[in-house]
């Protein structure tokens, strides 16, 4: 039995009790949260994001957050169900939370590769891809990843199903990728950003990975002043050609979310696009959404650095979420201001 109340957030929970929490905070919270099947795992695991906001006879803009993509990553479900309790517990007395929730959903995915995450609770602590099998190979598991229909398989992934960073047979042959991208896809005129949680680095990263160039100008952004994106904005890498203002955007609220969450605990996040912040890597989630039109598109890479890298002691858990949550939200907020 799992009461919302005894769940413990500050241990790692097995899929086991993350599937039965689930069910115990759509039960109590009927007015602010519903819960949705989305598709089955491989191994046939339900995959259940939990939609929370003001009920309204509208639709609202939402913001779709997904953890657990690598299955060794376990700091990163672990902040998706602490969102989860503190969206629940602050609604109503946190009055940027209220003002989130009634405006706006957000879609949380606490474990995308549910599989894996399994497997490293069973078997291999250090598994990160999925675990489906293929004919003509005894390898298993695809990198999530790089299985995403952006650049698909052109730079920093492996066609070699053994690699860690398998980019899979074709884009999307991953199951629990093509219902995360079909879900986008069919709710794509209200989810105005995506956010995706990894560890470890110490990172916001935003497009691209899959390319050292910039992220190209949303349409509405064409014609932005050159001079908005001047070189000095950008010391990280100066050997990209500037201008494109809505890099500078992202940069900015990157910067700014970096910020927010260093001033908890004085953390350091460095921010920047992917290809250069940390490596080129192509068939990601956020450069598939952001290419697709959602224009706020982020990865987060959790504590640490690599002292304890993906074995984050329990003791970390806290802080490592309370900081985060102040990202999360200073983005939310921005997000909520500039609905697009
Ligand atoms: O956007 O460039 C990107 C994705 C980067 C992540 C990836 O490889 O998918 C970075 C790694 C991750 O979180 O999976 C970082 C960790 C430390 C790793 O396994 O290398
Ligand atoms: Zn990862």
């Amino acid at each position: 039995e799992i009461s919302p109340r005894s769940y413990n957030y500050m241990k790692y929970n097995s899929w086991d009790k993350v599937e039965a929490w689930i069910s115990s905070m759509a039960a109590s919270n009927p007015s602010l949260m519903t819960t949705e099947v989305i598709g089955q795992t491989f191994e046939g695991r339900s995959m259940t994001v939990m939609k929370i906001g003001k009920q309204s006879s509208s639709t609202k803009p939402a913001i779709f957050l997904d953890c657990g993509i690598h299955a060794r990553e376990w700091i990163s479900p672990a902040f998706c169900q602490w969102f989860v309790k503190e969206a629940m517990e602050t609604y109503g007395s946190d009055a940027q939370m209220t003002s989130l929730l009634d405006q706006m959903d957000v879609i949380v995915l606490p474990v995308f590769n549910i599989d894996g995450y399994v497997y490293t609770w069973t078997n291999n602590r250090m598994w990160r891809k999925t675990r489906s099998r293929r004919s003509g190979s005894s390898c298993i598991g695809a990198d999530p990843n790089r299985n995403f229909d952006a650049g698909w398989c052109t730079t920093g992934a492996s066609s070699n199903p053994c690699s860690d960073t398998y980019c899979g047979a074709k884009a999307e042959s991953e199951v629990e990728v093509k219902a995360v991208a079909d879900y986008i896809r069919k709710h794509l005129s209200t989810i105005k950003a995506y956010l995706t949680v990894h560890s470890y680095s110490q990172l916001l990263l935003f497009p691209y990975s899959y390319t050292y160039q910039l992220a190209e100008h949303h349409s509405e952004l064409v014609g932005a002043p050159a001079a908005r994106c001047s070189p000095s904005h950008f010391h990280t890498f100066t050997h990209i050609t500037p201008p494109c203002y809505l890099l500078w955007q992202h940069q900015a609220l990157a910067e700014g979310a970096s910020k927010a969450l260093r001033s908890l605990y004085g953390t350091q996040y460095t921010s920047g696009p992917g290809a250069v912040t940390i490596y080129p890597a192509a068939g990601g989630s956020d450069d598939w959404a952001y290419d697709l039109g959602v224009k706020y598109s982020y990865t987060f890479e959790l504590r640490d650095t690599g002292r304890y890298g993906f074995l984050l002691p329990e003791s970390q858990i806290k802080p490592t979420c309370e900081e985060t949550m102040l990202a999360v939200k200073y983005i939310a907020a921005h997000v909520q201001k500039n609905l697009y």
